[in-house]
């Protein structure tokens, strides 16, 4: 797309895939922790077109031009970004207070932690409007794709349709859809589901998160949906429903992997944390209460308690990525499992070992990378989750193919990492058995697991995702795929 031109794909997401931040070391240009943002960007890259979402960086106007708009990413522009200005309100209505005190944890299922105002749902509906009308803005009168990412912006599609019926409306669902007897607990649950089919297609992870949204659909408006259960028909406007499973640039990860500055970083690390002679576990996360991290510390006190031989021969690393800090049930977490782990270390630690490293801040993809190659086995439990990238990252980078994946069969990568050890996080014997089998599982054993992941990620990439939502979006744009650039 060069200057002046209307862009032919338009995405919309909440986080910016490029921050400025002002720090001590003066201004910088960061990429922000998070699966949408990962898996799209690289999407980006490849189609062009532009980008909104929210500028929340404290530098982020002083890089704009006169239209909020820049080129992105800085090194080697390919698409244009334009931010969105929120108030100090907006942003405590719209993402702390509905989107992520209410619609967040609706869809993970976490009733108990659902906190309702009639502001924070008049501050969502506020800021969707405000970037439909960007989005229309953007579109002019010509023809476009719409492509809505997240539960942060289910009324934006509405709003959109409403203005011009003929653009056609994707959105991309990145949590799960709980089932309609959750779901029933939502107050706006109505509207909701009135303004999201408005889209002419809507994604999900997993053909089960897609079953859930049309019984929700049927149960609550009482819309019809097609013999094949995938497409809902509602005041005469149709509807596809499709699992799209998002996956990531694995052939990034590999060529990261095999780096000299890889190497190097693990060696690094191998003094840092006198990792010589050890074994390797590791737990990478945002720290969300999703991710079922207490859940995981509980098990590795099991682990030690139960198999003693394992004192001062395995260290378990976990990376925490700040999120969301501004929420209480949040920073009780983060309290809670900074406890958690100074008292196994406390417990289990000795002179010359601790048995838990907790890296208490997010790393860039440059420093995950050695992390993942090293690791031994890579511990992922959450109690809910839509996808899980980490665990497909893991497996990329996996270049030696030394390493055991265990992993949670409530992250929707469960379905398609066949080959890794299932473990349930709630059963903490059970995950601690997990943990032992894998450090003892032979080479051959552990080789054969690895590399059917590897195959697996290798033939199913961001491009194999990015093609299938593409090739749907063109077909019901009636665009042919070349109008994408
Ligand atoms: C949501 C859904 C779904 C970079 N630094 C850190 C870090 N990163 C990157 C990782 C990975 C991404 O963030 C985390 O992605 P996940 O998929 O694991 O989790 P969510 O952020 O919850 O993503 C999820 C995803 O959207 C995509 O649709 O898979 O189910 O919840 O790419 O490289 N991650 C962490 N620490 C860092 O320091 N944890």
């Amino acid at each position: 797309m060069n200057a002046g031109e209307k862009p032919n794909l338009i995405v919309v997401s909440c986080r910016e895939p490029y921050v400025h931040k002002r720090t001590s070391r003066g201004v910088v240009c960061e990429r922000p922790a998070g699966g949408l943002v990962t898996a799209l960007e690289p999407a980006m890259q490849r189609l062009g077109g532009l980008w909104i979402a929210w500028g929340d960086g404290s530098a982020d106007r002083d890089f704009v031009d006169a239209e909020d708009k820049l080129w992105v990413p800085p090194e080697a522009p390919a698409y244009q970004l334009r931010r969105i200005w929120l108030t100090q309100e907006e942003r405590e209505m719209f993402y702390l207070g509905f989107a992520n005190q209410y619609l967040w944890p609706l869809c993970h299922m976490f009733i108990d932690a659902l906190r309702f105002k009639r502001v924070f749902w008049q501050g969502y509906k506020a800021v969707n409007e405000k970037f439909a009308t960007a989005v229309l803005e953007e579109a002019g009168g010509a023809p476009a794709a719409v492509w809505i990412q997240d539960y942060h912006f289910a009324c934006a599609p509405h709003v959109i349709k409403s203005a011009r019926p003929d653009l056609p409306v994707s959105l991309f669902w990145h949590i799960p859809w709980p089932p309609w007897d959750i779901f029933r607990f939502c107050s706006q649950k109505t509207e909701l589901l009135e303004c999201l089919l408005a889209c002419d297609l809507i994604g999900f992870h997993l053909d089960r998160y897609c079953e859930n949204f049309v019984a929700c659909a049927r149960e609550c408006l009482g819309a019809n949906v097609g013999d094949d259960g995938f497409e809902v028909e509602y005041r005469g406007q149709c509807t596809a429903v499709k699992s799209f499973p998002i996956e990531i640039d694995s052939q990034l990860f590999q060529k990261l992997a095999a780096s000299q500055k890889t190497e190097n970083s693990m060696q690094r690390l191998e003094r840092k944390y006198s990792l010589a002679g050890r074994k390797v576990g590791l737990g990478v996360d945002r720290l969300d209460y999703t991710k079922g991290i207490p859940e995981k510390l509980r098990a590795l006190d099991v682990f030690f308690t139960r198999y003693p031989q394992f004192i001062e021969k395995f260290v378990f690393i976990q990376v925490l990525a700040p999120s969301r800090s501004k929420i209480q049930a949040y920073r009780v977490l983060t309290e809670r499992v900074l406890q958690k782990v100074e008292e196994l270390n406390i417990r289990f630690g000795t002179n010359e070992w601790k048995p838990v490293v907790c890296i208490n801040s997010s790393l860039d993809r440059e420093n995950l990378v050695p992390l993942y190659r090293m690791a031994d086995l890579m511990l992922i439990t959450p109690v809910q989750d839509g996808m899980n990238l980490v665990a497909k990252e893991y497996v990329a980078s996996q270049i030696d193919e030394k390493g055991v994946l265990l992993l949670s069969e409530f992250a929707g990568a469960h379905e398609e990492m066949k080959h890794s050890i299932t473990i349930n996080p709630y059963d903490s014997e059970g995950v601690a058995d997990a943990i032992r089998r894998a450090l003892e599982m032979p080479e051959a054993e552990r080789k054969k697991r690895i590399r059917a992941s590897r195959d697996f990620v290798s033939k199913h990439d961001a491009n194999t995702w990015l093609d299938s939502v593409m090739g749907e979006l063109a077909s019901l744009a009636d665009l042919s795929k070349h109008a994408f650039r």
